[in-house]
């Protein structure tokens, strides 16, 4: 009697869990290329969200939603276009997989390689790597070589060591990074109804607004939407590529995922941009940190210091959106990531006695 009671509350069999639930390539398989071994950890179906301060800071009835990628398996947009190129490789019998990284992508390579049961390199800039993301790369047991140079001279290394055959290049410039990333366009497109006017993101080596561009195009061919938005860009003041159209050779910015100074996808980013009449801009480190802790306090949303370039970059091109506009900001990482930043301002925390009155005083409420 005890044994049926509990099943029925348990629902019976059909309450097993789903477990071929598969994230992006089960929900939209008959956008992207055939996987046939699928190695997903759930990634996508993010939240969009709609910020109401964000939109009264706008003002002028438009309305503002963050598409929180943070949340992600692994904490980041990566995520998406990583399932896809691990899938793919494995159905190409690969047997090592390889990036270069600022962070990000060597996080979620090193969780699909070990998901997939095959082992990851990571070649990343020494000492420019925000903590939580080298912590994760070592977690999932990534093979990790630092170099003493930057992003660039980690692609243009992994690049050459992909020409051979031992090893399958993971980074944005496998297109099927790309087509995997499309699908969070597809998810803004099904949950709004219609794409939006404006899209606003971080932009690095610019892989993610291509892909964008690539998702809204295709939803719009398809009849999925009415409109396609303008992309809108931004990179950090003092590794700008695209936005001065010329390499940068020593980019700085304390957001160290998009400290990039020749991005791999600059002449895809650029089309997006022309043919969205769009625009890229600039947000300096200053900026990026206050958009962070803005976005942080007002809306709860906490982001890494790149995924905070568009919601600056929003409060910078506030007065060229027009009124009653649809704005989408994609917030690309995790803020647990990159920890050191906040850490400092933190300081010393001084404790007080285990009592009521102390703590009361100590409150100051
Ligand atoms: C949080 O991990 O390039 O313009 O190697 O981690 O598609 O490069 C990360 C990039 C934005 C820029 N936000 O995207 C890497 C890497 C976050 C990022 C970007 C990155 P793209």
């Amino acid at each position: 009697m005890e044994e049926a009671k509990m099943n029925q509350s348990r629902g019976g069999p059909r309450c097993e869990p789903h477990r071929h639930w598969t994230g992006i390539i089960e929900r939209y398989r008959e956008f992207l290329p055939p996987c046939e071994h699928v190695i997903s950890l759930g990634e996508g179906d993010t939240p969009l969200i709609f910020s109401p301060r964000l939109s009264e800071r706008v003002g002028r009835g438009c309305e503002v939603f963050v598409k929180n990628e943070g949340v992600n398996p692994t904490g980041s947009f990566k995520d998406r276009g990583m399932t896809v190129a691990v899938s793919r490789a494995i159905d190409r019998g690969a047997r090592v997989l390889i990036c270069a990284s600022t962070g990000n992508t060597s996080a979620s390579a090193a969780a699909y390689a070990a998901r997939a049961g095959i082992p990851c390199a990571v070649v990343l800039p020494a000492g420019k790597i925000a903590t939580g993301k080298l912590i994760q790369a070592f977690a999932h047991g990534a093979k990790i070589v630092a170099i003493d140079g930057n992003f660039d001279d980690a692609l243009r290394i992994v690049r050459e060591l992909g020409e051979g055959n031992e090893f399958a290049i993971v980074n944005s410039i496998n297109p099927d990074r790309i087509a995997g990333q499309r699908t969070a366009a597809f998810e803004i497109v099904d949950k709004l109804g219609d794409a939006p006017d404006f899209h606003l993101l971080p932009v690095g080596n610019a892989g993610n607004i291509t892909a964008y561009w690539a998702g809204y195009r295709e939803f719009h061919t398809r009849g999925r939407s009415t409109k396609l938005p303008a992309m809108l860009g931004f990179q950090a003041a003092c590794a700008a590529p695209i936005f001065y159209n010329k390499v940068i050779e020593n980019p700085e910015t304390i957001a160290s995922a998009i400290r990039i100074g020749n991005p791999a996808s600059w002449k895809q980013a650029r089309a997006a941009l022309d043919e969205s009449k769009g625009n890229i801009d600039v947000v300096t480190d200053e900026e990026i940190l206050a958009a962070q802790s803005w976005l942080a306090s007002n809306e709860g949303i906490f982001v890494e210091p790149a995924s905070a370039a568009p919601i600056a970059g929003l409060f910078k091109s506030t007065k060229k959106i027009p009124e009653r506009s649809r704005i989408v900001c994609t917030v690309t990482g995790h803020g647990l990531k990159d920890p050191d930043t906040i850490q400092r301002r933190i300081g010393k925390l001084e404790s007080v006695p285990a009592k009521i009155d102390n703590v009361r005083r100590a409150l100051g409420f």
